[in-house]
């Protein structure tokens, strides 16, 4: 992208444009009449550029201009909606930062306006009655933040935890009752009624500073190892409970930390302090639709990352929280119960079992309601996209079966409420709301951005994707939740060129239905990123030959060089010494797998040097009721043949076995070969990081996460999904330079893993979203009156909107299975 030397942040696009514009006054003039030409549309960075290149013909002229202020305000615009003689563009000079201005095509002139402006302008192109609306339903929940702080860089975004407890310490620091807050807050904590940390003799700021003094010095002469049970009852005398610590040296630790907060709060102790603080036991996590299970599940339709996410988020959670309980002295069992749905025809899985012990756990569980109408229980599998008519009975479920089960389970509340997607987001939040719950949402994938224009085209699209629902319930989650995890930077704010995920939720139209003026703020500091890791039991790399799985490998060598095609394989590898390019993903679209297929077929030197070997979805479209994968799938067959790619491509049908799994990138290491996720846009994309935990080179999309988990050139490389030849020329070029230099390939396989060591596990992740749960529940009852405001209007949306909305989204038509209970 260009950068303006002559453009300040301090600048306004609106300030600095009138100038430009006239400086190049001739060009522009033919370059905005052609913008205009064409009547009413809504163009995007690519295509204004496209125009710009046609009217202007001279390379230096064009160049020049390019590396000017024009260039700069032209590349920094998302885009333009044009309604002659007005063009009114979308600018955003930064990640998060975006303004809005009108220019007259004939004129030149220009106006700056304000976002609602440039919505209702925008709406005018798909339909103007509702844009000229008066009454037009406009959602502002910006209007209603009245005291949460914001931050204002960019920089900033995603690192929220930490700017919390600096808005926390200076409060504390700044009430006229100093530090009470935080006496009350460990007032209230106990585990199933039974008081923790201090008793009401302890009650006030000076009572409990007196104490803690007393008590560190009872216990500074005690050799640190002591168990907290001798002195436990001389701490009861002074007010203390039990949960400072199991050992009179850690004990030591939590009084001094508490000590010097209650002193001076100060924000990097006040984090510490909360991490250590017994506030947390039980965790329940939403992800209704399914199939959400434990085996047998992978790589069904929209079975795919989020499940083994929220499974090894769970072992991952379970771990770090026995761990904090034993050293807070405390013998408490934590639980964690992961909510999805019932799916009676289970299609041979487990997601018709009510409740199931999760895998490598001690204490956690899969707890499973039916999806239902007032007729019945809900048979089969339905696609996330069509869930919204069934969420509200499901929570009411939740709160009523669910709760009584959960409870049953934990005998008291949870302690933080985890959604997962957007429909559990919803649930999560209907359900937090109830019990009064810290709530934290994960999105894995916001749809929104995966489908341009999905807001201005809703209507088009509504009837396949139910968009209406899903964004709408998106904004619900979000505004609801005390704290959002992400993956990455982008799924928020995006990158320098691209918007992010919540990003595209800050301000956006969907014609006829609502206005949204203020969606989220993604400088609000609710916003965390904590990135996941791969179960490294299971991916681990090629080179750890004692743990190879080495039982898997005859079937893994059956799986890719048998030459016979079956059920679970067709195409095959004539020449075996190839290295193999390999990729594994749901056969969506998105996935882009026949993207890749195609660019393999198109590129020769590609083909000399390497096969191509694809684990993804089916072969048969006709057992598949998922309309994406009966497309993709037609789509793959007909590639294969239109290149020829029989010899060269081995067509896997989806994996289940993650051992296998794990062994099987490790063999196609072996091979030498390199992992390729081409997708047209990945939200994080777990693949990628398990084969990079597996040492295998990887080359993964540009768009979405990836870009951000991979240094392109240093720990693998970054590919343009939507530029084909160059990809693959990538690729190509990659395996040429393997064969001039001999340590290349293991150089790349070094460094993903390094990279993966530094950023991308699961303990760096289970701490982080620990202290979040906690720093956010104590945050919550600091801003009560601000967080009231916002449950009330984001009630008042769900009640006149979503349900609305999620009425109009046909139920099943398959045969329900016993008459509702009675409600
Ligand atoms: N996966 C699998 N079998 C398949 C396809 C995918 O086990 O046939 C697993 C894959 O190993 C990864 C997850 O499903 O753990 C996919 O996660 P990712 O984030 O890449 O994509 P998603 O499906 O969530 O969009
Ligand atoms: C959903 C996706 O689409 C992937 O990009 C993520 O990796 C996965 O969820 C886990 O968060």
């Amino acid at each position: 992208m260009a950068s303006s030397p002559s453009f300040k942040r301090s600048d306004t696009i609106s300030g600095s444009m009138p100038e430009a514009l006239r400086q190049s006054r001739y060009h522009m003039k033919k370059c905005f009449a052609r913008f205009v030409e064409q009547g009413k549309r809504l163009m995007k960075r690519q295509h204004l550029m496209g125009e710009l290149e046609k009217s202007i013909e001279d390379k230096n002229e064009r160049s020049k201009l390019l590396d000017g202020l024009l260039g700069y305000i032209l590349s920094s615009t998302q885009e333009a909606a044009v309604i002659p003689p007005y063009v009114a563009f979308a600018v955003r000079p930064n990640p998060g930062y975006w303004e809005f201005v009108k220019v007259n095509a004939e004129e030149l002139s220009v106006d700056e306006i304000n976002v609602t402006d440039y919505l209702k302008f925008k709406e005018m192109i798909f339909d103007e009655n509702w844009a000229k609306d008066e009454n037009a339903l406009e959602i502002d929940f910006g209007a209603i933040d009245f005291t949460t702080p914001h931050l204002t860089l960019s920089s900033s975004i995603g690192n929220g935890m930490n700017y919390i407890s600096k808005f926390m310490s200076s409060r504390l620091i700044s009430s006229s009752d100093k530090s009470k807050p935080m006496v009350d807050y460990l007032l209230d904590l106990n585990h199933r009624g039974e008081n923790l940390m201090i008793n009401e003799s302890l009650s006030t700021v000076e009572k409990l500073q007196a104490a803690l003094i007393v008590a560190e010095a009872s216990i500074s002469d005690l050799p640190k190892d002591t168990p907290y049970q001798e002195f436990q009852q001389r701490f009861l005398e002074w007010g203390f409970e039990k949960g400072w610590g199991n050992t009179a040296q850690r004990v030591r630790e939590t009084m001094r930390a508490f000590s010097e907060v209650l002193q001076a709060p100060d924000p990097v102790k006040l984090e510490s302090l909360f991490s250590s603080l017994p506030n947390m036991f039980n965790i329940v996590i939403f992800s209704p639709h399914g199939y959400f299970g434990q085996a047998d599940v992978l790589g069904l339709p929209d079975t795919g990352g989020q499940v083994v996410y929220i499974l090894d988020q769970v072992r991952a959670l379970e771990e770090e929280l026995l761990l904090r309980i034993t050293q807070q002295g405390l013998n408490v069992k934590p639980q964690i119960i992961v909510i999805t749905r019932l799916i009676p025809e289970a299609q041979g899985t487990k997601c018709n079992l009510e409740v199931e012990p999760i895998i490598d756990t001690k204490h956690s569980h899969i707890l499973r309601i039916p999806f239902r109408t007032e007729k019945g229980i809900l048979p089969k599998w339905v696609s996330r996209f069509d869930v919204y008519p069934y969420l509200e009975r499901f929570a009411q479920a939740c709160a009523s079966d669910a709760a009584a089960k959960v409870l049953e389970h934990m005998e008291c509340n949870p302690d933080l409420i985890i959604g997962n997607y957007s429909d559990g987001n919803l649930v999560a939040s209907l359900m937090a709301a109830k019990l009064g719950v810290t709530q934290g949402t994960i999105a894995h994938a916001l749809e929104k951005t995966k489908y341009e224009d999905s807001d201005a085209k809703w209507k088009e699209l509504d009837p396949k994707y139910h968009f209406s629902c899903q964004f709408t319930a998106d904004l619900i989650a979000m505004n609801a939740a005390d704290f959002i995890i992400t993956s990455t930077y982008q799924e928020i704010a995006g990158s320098k060129e691209r918007p992010g995920q919540y990003e595209s939720h800050v301000a956006f139209t969907m014609p006829g239905l609502c206005r949204v003026v203020s969606g989220i703020n993604v400088f609000d500091p609710k916003f965390n990123i904590a990135a996941p890791g791969a179960d490294q039991a299971v991916y681990f790399p090629y080179t750890e030959k004692q743990s190879r799985l080495t039982k898997f490998q005859p079937e893994i060598e059956e799986l890719l060089y048998n030459k016979e095609d079956n059920s679970e394989h067709i195409g095959y590898l004539a020449d075996r010494t190839k290295p193999i390019i390999f990729s594994m993903a749901r056969l969506d679209t998105v996935k882009n797998i026949t993207g890749l297929t195609e660019w393999y077929g198109k590129n020769k030197r590609l083909r000399n040097l390497v096969n191509l070997v694809l684990v993804a979805g089916f072969f048969d479209p006709s057992k598949s009721n998922d309309r994406e994968e009966i497309a993709e799938i037609k789509k793959m067959h007909s590639l294969i043949d239109k290149y020829n790619l029989m010899g060269q491509i081995r067509w896997i049908a989806a994996q289940t076995d993650r051992y296998r799994n794990g062994e099987l990138y490790r063999c196609i290491a072996d091979s030498k070969g390199a992992f390729v996720q081409p997708a047209l846009y990945e939200a994080f994309g777990l693949t990628v990081i398990e084969a990079m935990n597996c040492g295998l080179p990887t080359f993964a999309t540009n768009k979405g996460g990836p870009a951000e988990i991979i240094v392109d050139g240093v720990s693998g490389f970054h590919i343009d999904p939507t530029n084909g030849d160059e990809s693959s020329n990538k690729i190509a070029d990659f395996f040429e330079k393997c064969n001039t230099d001999a340590g290349y390939w293991n150089k790349m396989s070094e460094a993903g893993l390094q990279r993966i060591y530094e950023c991308y596990t699961w303990k760096i992740y289970a701490k982080k979203l620990l202290n979040m749960g906690s720093i956010y529940g104590f945050w919550r009852q600091m801003n009560k009156g601000q967080k009231l405001a916002k449950q009330r209007y984001t009630e008042m949306f769900y009640n006149l909107q979503f349900r609305k909305l999620a009425k109009n989204v046909p139920v099943t038509k398959d045969e329900l299975l016993q008459p509702a209970a009675p409600k």
